[in-house]
């Protein structure tokens, strides 16, 4: 017999700043290190969840992270908290790597209450790093903001939390424990995701386009999209050997930002950019819920992959061979799957920054296909954006249109017109700073609407606010935009996601129906320019020059 389960009451004080930000919340992993960090927010989670949930104990908790520093002893800790806290059973990633993505899908399939995803993205990892966590609900998505607020309050009250004295458990091995009333069942990460993929896509047609000599890059950043590319691509699909490069996950990324787009993922831009480059690039975030799409010499911008996407998933992708039901994109995304809905005539929606905004469209059935500018596409096959699902909708497209990226793309500005397109994020701002130049624009925006601004009229000018057609709850304060008389816009906001300083996102967009010929720099120069000014953005932070262009 099994000594009884010793459960010990820790008592705790709270931590200030433990309010989830645009995903989850996010802090230097020295911090979260401290004793009881981690498990205050994670007994507050537990407490909101109490509040619709009385029994946990035919419940299901899921568990798994994106490798990087401190993910494996997070999860010993949330382990034991959670059979502390009487959960009937933990399903646990293997090692404790999950994608984001494929632990949304394990909720859904596996029809758990809820997960935790210890991650922070696209945010570098180690010790003096980022380090973060997520809570999402049992739609697999994360938690609206209703519920991140609630476990934000608790974080401010907690005085003690639950867990075990056991020793930690080895998540390296594939099986079943029982631990005091709790299964704790260690599972292969990559199964439930990929037979999605495979429900989903023409796995057949993407095999015939690598037998046919068609050659990707698919580059994992050493995160967590590694195994589930060297499976899919190339074990499953046939793509060659080799193709998945730097696939092993890393818990510093190789020191480098997982971060994928022209800067952080400049190696695969290079090679492609070569004369013997592959057809086809891809890149994976931290956590794998975002990509980047490349052709030869050739970017795919966000905005736009996300309406090649929906132009073609109808007659490219099995799963979506009824048609679309609508589109979302969030507020700053570039206009372009606009044209696509309505062009479709199917619903669209502009939601607020942040996946947690798609879910109840997507749960209600009002929308398909969801993006943001921020190399985030996805669709209703779970509630997370999804990095490899992007990868292999666009070889799915490839495939079943035999063209290369460039031309896709082409054809579709012709078809649509381009919107051209930038994000210009300026880091590391003095917070205090920062906050008063938003304030300052802030003020200004009744004054705005008729003034010129980049050689056009300015016709509205107002902070984003959004009401979820679904539940009716509304969101403030989500960005600053202009639009101006020629469909133009600029765009706003501050960053929910950094840990140190603030950073300003400036988003700038001009519309022309001009087949795509002209150049970005070029075209958006003046709204940048006028946009600095309109900020005083030297005079607020000291310098106008961003860190990152998108
Ligand atoms: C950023 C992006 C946003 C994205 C969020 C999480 O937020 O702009 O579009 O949803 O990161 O992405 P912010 O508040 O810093 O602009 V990540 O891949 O968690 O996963
Ligand atoms: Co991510």
């Amino acid at each position: 017999m099994k000594p009884e389960l010793q459960i010990s009451r820790v008592p705790t004080t709270p931590f200030e700043g433990q309010r989830p930000g645009t995903s989850g919340l996010r802090k230097k992993t020295r911090l979260f290190m401290q004793p009881n960090y981690l498990a205050n927010v994670v007994q507050s989670v537990f407490k909101v969840i109490h509040e619709t949930t009385e029994d946990f104990s035919q419940q299901t908790l899921v568990i798994g992270g994106d490798g990087r520093f401190y993910n494996r002893e997070a999860i010993q800790i949330i382990i034991k908290m959670a059979v502390a806290n009487g959960w009937g059973r933990l399903l646990v990633a293997r090692g404790g790597l999950m994608s984001t993505p494929a632990v949304s899908a394990v909720i859904r399939r596996r029809r758990a209450l809820g997960g935790l995803v210890l991650s922070a993205s696209h945010n570098a990892g180690g010790i003096d790093e980022d380090f973060g966590i997520k809570y999402n609900v049992s739609n697999g998505g994360p938690a609206p903001e209703s519920v991140t607020e609630s476990i934000y309050r608790e974080t401010q009250k907690i005085t003690e939390y639950l867990t075990i004295s056991d020793p930690n458990i080895d998540i390296d091995r594939e099986g079943s424990t029982r631990i005091g009333k709790t299964e704790v069942d260690v599972i292969d990460p990559l199964k439930d995701y990929c037979e999605l993929m495979e429900e989903l896509f023409d796995f057949e047609s993407i095999r015939r386009l690598f037998a046919s000599g068609f050659r990707m890059t698919f580059d994992a950043m050493h995160a967590i999209t590694g195994p589930y590319a060297h499976y899919l691509l190339e074990e499953r699909l046939g793509a060659a050997q080799g193709t998945v490069v730097k696939g092993t996950p890393l818990p510093d990324f190789g020191g480098h930002h997982p971060d994928p787009n022209l800067v952080y993922a400049a190696d695969l831009v290079a090679r492609l950019a070569g004369d013997n480059g592959p057809d086809f690039g891809a890149a994976c975030d931290g956590d794998g819920d975002r990509n980047l799409i490349l052709g030869r010499k050739f970017f795919v911008s966000p905005g736009d992959s996300l309406a090649v996407i929906a132009e073609h998933a109808k007659d490219a992708i099995p799963a979506y061979r009824d048609g679309l039901a609508g589109v979302a994109r969030s507020m700053p995304t570039s206009t372009a799957a606009d044209r696509v809905a309505n062009a479709l005539g199917i619903r669209f929606y502009e939601t607020p920054t942040g996946w947690k905004f798609f879910g109840s469209l997507l749960d209600a059935g009002l929308c398909t296909i969801c993006g943001e500018e921020s190399f985030g596409t996805g669709s209703n096959h779970v509630r997370e954006k999804d990095g490899v699902w992007a990868v292999l909708a666009w070889l799915s497209i490839l495939a079943h249109t035999g063209k290369s990226v460039e031309q896709v793309v082409r054809e579709h500005w012709q078809r649509f017109g381009r919107s051209y397109y930038q994000r210009h994020d300026f880091e590391g701002l003095d917070t205090d700073a920062a906050g008063k130049m938003i304030a300052a624009l802030r003020e200004k925006i009744p004054s705005l609407p008729g003034s010129d601004f980049g050689g056009v009229q300015i016709k509205t000018a107002d902070e984003f606010s959004y009401t979820d057609p679904v539940d009716g709850s509304t969101t403030t304060k989500q960005g600053i935009r202009l639009l101006l008389s020629d469909g133009s816009r600029v765009v706003v906001r501050l960053s929910g996601t950094g840990t140190s300083g603030a950073t300003m996102r400036l988003y700038v967009e001009r519309y022309i129906n001009d087949a795509g010929v002209s150049d970005v720099k070029e075209v958006l120069a003046p709204l940048l320019k006028d946009a600095k000014d309109l900020l005083r953005l030297r005079e607020f932070c000291g310098r106008d020059e961003p860190n990152v262009i998108t």
